[in-house]
């Protein structure tokens, strides 16, 4: 027996809500451009029904990003073409969702694998290539030799291939790059303003990583201890630390290792990089991991003393980052320390902490504090006595004004590597000519340059992507001069076709451009992005980079893309062993999925990985691939079928506030779907016996009571505010559920208040809600009716229960206390009414000035 008949109703109003067309947002030039707007995008479905109530214009639009690995993945091992996996994989999230009743205005869907959209990709890669701001290099990447292929980082673990276990080494090829790094400042800069979560932006700032210090120069020492003339450049961010350098690093890739490193020690040194090649940059800095080097045989002078210092070359140093050389000053840094005390390096300690301590702590100090042990007659340096910061700056003069290096601003963003070895992707629009290998794009007007089609997706073996496959299609002309040319085989990654989606969806069928500029100028920015936390450093920098350029050339009008950003919490499933697993919320609507939680959120406990926030949620490791076999995996239909949509959305926000993450648990959703079934039952009435409903609705057309006006706009004002202001969507159906208890003890059901609580419970369950507006006797949808407001003049509470003491006796306990002119408003928000201790005087004074008040028979005054 059903609570009340969703099986009709939810697929009769889907229906009624597409044939209408009742969530479009109009087309520009039927809008009324004097309104405000809302543009709220997710990479999640969001039930904002408060911004189409309230007068303003909303867009709420939906799309795919649907270029990339795993649609390829499966047509190597299938054979079929990814075209066709990807239009039914739309196919079946289009279904689910709209199975779900989200509010999307669907005629502006859009997939980034459609020739009329990346055109749109591609023309703005032709913009950047124009600017500089792409260009061509050779950067290592991750070649598997045994499976003749590029692999993708997330494809590499512990050095061999995820697929066969197979030895990755890094080997240099040529690459797109796009100069990301050009705006490393203004991405930095312009976090300031936006109303982001503190730690995504934290993230991104961490990424970019500006730092200040030096590049400072260290003559190398032939055998005689003579100048040899090569110099190793090395970047610090202490050159307070100077003389406490003892020994340098190079990277493993460093390129003057070949011409430093002596006869005698090749062999140690050439073994040591080939071992460093096969791990991964992260691999290789995680602090945890041993320190391990080898000496290079040679040594350099230490500007600051003149002293011989060796030369080491180590893996805990990256080629990537600044010089890729180190000074090491094993006293006041960790890593260095490790390594000094493993190979019997000297330590020197030149800062203490502050005055009064001593300077040899044991352990390395990486504060900042006061030089000590930091002065040379030889190279007139003395830095001793003064503070970190001062010190810093008098070495920098010093190094500078003695030739010996300079000040230095480094980021830790590096150029965005943009190319694939894959098929499945945006073609990148440039020919190279046969006889210079010059790099000619291809016209505007030639846009876009077709995806060809390829039946075989295998790898070519010899590093050359898939593409190179489509020889007619490779074979070209110049198209101004005619020579004979190749098309490039690299296709872009799969970031490209969503940096810029939400533009497109102001403007979706444009074809003169990517977006039209009035229309750019009404909708943008973006006021509302709910995405998963994971996306805080891709995603949401590349767009944001590719943002800054477009306004740059002034295709959009605002420096930022999304106003605000809020990350949806992760649900936490359990696996067939009882273990707790992550499904990133939107996840949970996919049946094969795989979850994942963001690696930042976990962490490693014994052998088991954990929640950072809650080591008692334990998650299977990065290894073990969640599937369907796993029965992790809550599949949305089954819950629809069993329970509705409505209750499915309901519960989803029933969980917790949006932020949050918290753990599924089908057994809740009982819950809300009984207070749906009771929703239904007050406005339609009781089942007749045979277990149907009634048509129509059992409210009277009676005025309502004050005692009903006023939990009514308890109500509103709840959901209103939680929802608006906090997202707590949990909060404002404790609200509606308060509500409902109340209403359901009154005889009388005014059409006015439930037409109210209809509206307010509209943007959680929809369906039911345009039931019961349609039975209420409302031709047309809901979402074109104002969201209800709070009326202050019933949010006054009648009646308070006050414990009262007076003079530490309980003289009345737990009596009503009546005030009858005007409220007891100010009472309520002064009193400690729980602890029992009330301040009597204050009530006394109170009720004096504004309120008579009662306690039990008593009058106060
Ligand atoms: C000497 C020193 C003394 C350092 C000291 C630190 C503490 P951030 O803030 O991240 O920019 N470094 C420089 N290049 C590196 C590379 N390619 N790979 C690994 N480490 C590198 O950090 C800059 C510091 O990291 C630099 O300052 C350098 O070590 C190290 F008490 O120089 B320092």
């Amino acid at each position: 027996k059903r609570a009340y008949p969703f099986h009709e109703i939810e697929p009769k109003w889907q229906l009624f809500w597409e044939e209408n067309r009742t969530y479009k947002t109009p087309d520009y030039h039927d809008l009324d451009t004097s309104k405000p707007k809302f543009y709220v995008l997710d990479m999640f479905p969001y039930p904002s029904g408060s911004g189409l109530h309230v007068g303003v214009q909303c867009l709420h639009p939906m799309g795919w990003d649907a270029f990339g690995l795993p649609a390829e993945q499966y047509a190597i091992e299938t054979g079929t073409h990814p075209k066709l996996t990807t239009l039914k994989n739309i196919d079946r999230f289009r279904s689910q969702l709209k199975s779900l009743g989200f509010s999307y205005d669907w005629d502006r869907e859009i997939s980034t694998t459609e020739p009329e959209y990346y055109k749109w990709t591609q023309w703005i890669f032709l913009q950047l290539l124009k600017r500089g701001l792409a260009y061509q290099a050779e950067v290592p990447v991750n070649w598997c030799p045994a499976l003749g292929t590029v692999l993708a980082n997330e494809e590499v673990v512990d050095g061999l291939s995820e697929r066969g276990g197979h030895p990755v080494i890094r080997k240099p090829m040529r690459q797109w790059m796009l100069r990301i790094t050009a705006y490393a400042d203004r991405l930095l800069e312009d976090l300031d303003d936006l109303e982001w979560p503190e730690s995504i932006k934290e993230m991104q700032r961490n990424w970019i990583g500006k730092s200040e210090g030096a590049e400072v120069e260290f003559q190398v020492l032939d055998v005689d201890g003579q100048e040899s003339g090569n110099i190793v450049t090395v970047y610090t961010t202490r050159p307070d630390t100077i003389f406490g350098v003892t020994y340098l690093v190079l990277a493993p890739e460093h390129d003057l290792l070949p011409s430093i490193v002596p006869e005698s020690h090749n062999k140690y040194v050439k073994d040591y990089r080939d071992l460093a090649s096969r791990k991964s940059d992260l691999e290789r800095t995680e602090l945890q991991k041993e320190k391990e080097g080898v000496f290079t045989g040679c040594y350099a002078r230490n500007p600051s003393n003149g002293k011989s210092i060796p030369v080491w070359v180590a893996d805990y140093v990256l080629a990537s980052y600044g010089t890729g050389a180190i000074m090491a000053v094993p006293a006041h840094d960790t890593r260095d320390h490790e390594f000094a005390l493993k190979y019997d390096i000297p330590v020197c300690w030149v800062v203490k902490p502050n005055e009064e301590t001593g300077t040899d702590c044991g352990k390395p100090f990486a504060g900042q504090g006061i030089c000590v042990n930091s002065s040379s007659s030889d190279s007139g340096l003395d830095i001793n006595g003064l503070t970190s910061k001062n010190a810093a700056s008098k070495v920098i003069e010093w190094i500078e004004k003695t030739g010996n290096g300079n000040r230095k601003v480094n980021f830790k963003l590096r150029d965005w590597l943009f190319a694939r070895q894959r098929y499945w992707g945006e073609p990148i629009p440039v020919v190279l000519l046969d006889d210079t290998g010059e790099t000619i794009p291809i016209p505007e007007t030639e846009l876009p340059l077709t995806l060809p089609e390829l039946d075989d997706f295998t790898p070519t073996g010899t590093g050359e992507p898939p593409l190179a496959k489509a020889l007619s299609w490779v074979k070209t002309k110049d198209p101004l001069s005619g020579k004979p040319a190749k098309r490039e085989t690299n296709t872009m990654p799969q970031w490209a076709g969503s940096c810029w989606y939400y533009l497109r969806f102001m403007d979706p069928n444009n074809s003169k451009a990517l977006v039209d500029k009035t229309k750019e100028m009404y909708w943008s920015p973006v006021d509302v992005y709910v995405g998963g936390a994971e996306h805080a450093v891709l995603h949401l920098l590349y767009s944001r980079f590719w943002h800054k350029v477009l306004y740059d050339i002034g295709a959009v009008s605002t420096k930022e893309p999304f106003k605000c950003v809020i990350n949806q919490g992760i649900i936490l499933g359990k696996d067939s062993d009882g273990n707790l697993v992550s499904a990133d919320s939107v996840d949970v609507l996919k049946e094969h999925s795989q979850e994942k939680v963001p690696e930042e959120n976990v962490t490693k406990s014994g052998v088991h990985f954990v929640l950072k926030d809650n080591s008692n949620i334990r998650l299977i490791a990065r290894a073990h691939k969640m599937s369907k076999s796993r029965g992790n995996v809550v599949n949305p239909d089954d819950v629809v079928a069993e329970y509705g949509a409505d209750s499915l959305r309901l519960y989803e926000m029933f969980m917790g506030p949006l932020r949050d993450s918290k753990t599924w648990n089908t057994s809740g959703i009982d819950g809300v779907y009984r207070f749906l079934g009771r929703s239904w039952r007050l406005i339609v009435g009781l089942p007749l016996p045979d277990g149907t409903f009634q048509d129509g609705t059992i409210v009277t057309d009676d005025e309502p009571s004050l005692e009903q006006l006023r939990p009514l706009h308890k109500c509103i004002n709840k959901v209103v505010t939680e929802e608006i202001e906090g997202t707590r969507f949990n909060t404002g159906i404790s609200a509606m559920m308060e509500f409902l208890n109340a209403a359901n003890k009154w005889d009388k059901l005014p059409q006015s208040i439930a037409e109210a609580f209809v509206l307010l419970l509209s943007p959680y369950a929809p369906h039911i809600s345009e039931e019961l507006w349609f039975r209420l006797g409302h031709p047309n949808p809901l979402v074109y009716e104002p969201f209800p407001k709070a009326n202050p003049a019933y949010l006054k509470e009648a009646t308070i229960t006050l414990p009262v003491q007076i003079n530490g006796k309980t003289r009345v306990q737990n009596q009503a206390v009546r005030s009858v002119v005007p409220s007891t408003n100010q009472l309520k928000h002064t009193g400690d009414y729980a602890s029992q201790n009330f301040d009597l005087r204050w009530v006394a004074d109170t009720a004096k000035a504004k309120c008579k008040v009662q306690i039990g028979g008593e009058r106060l005054v």
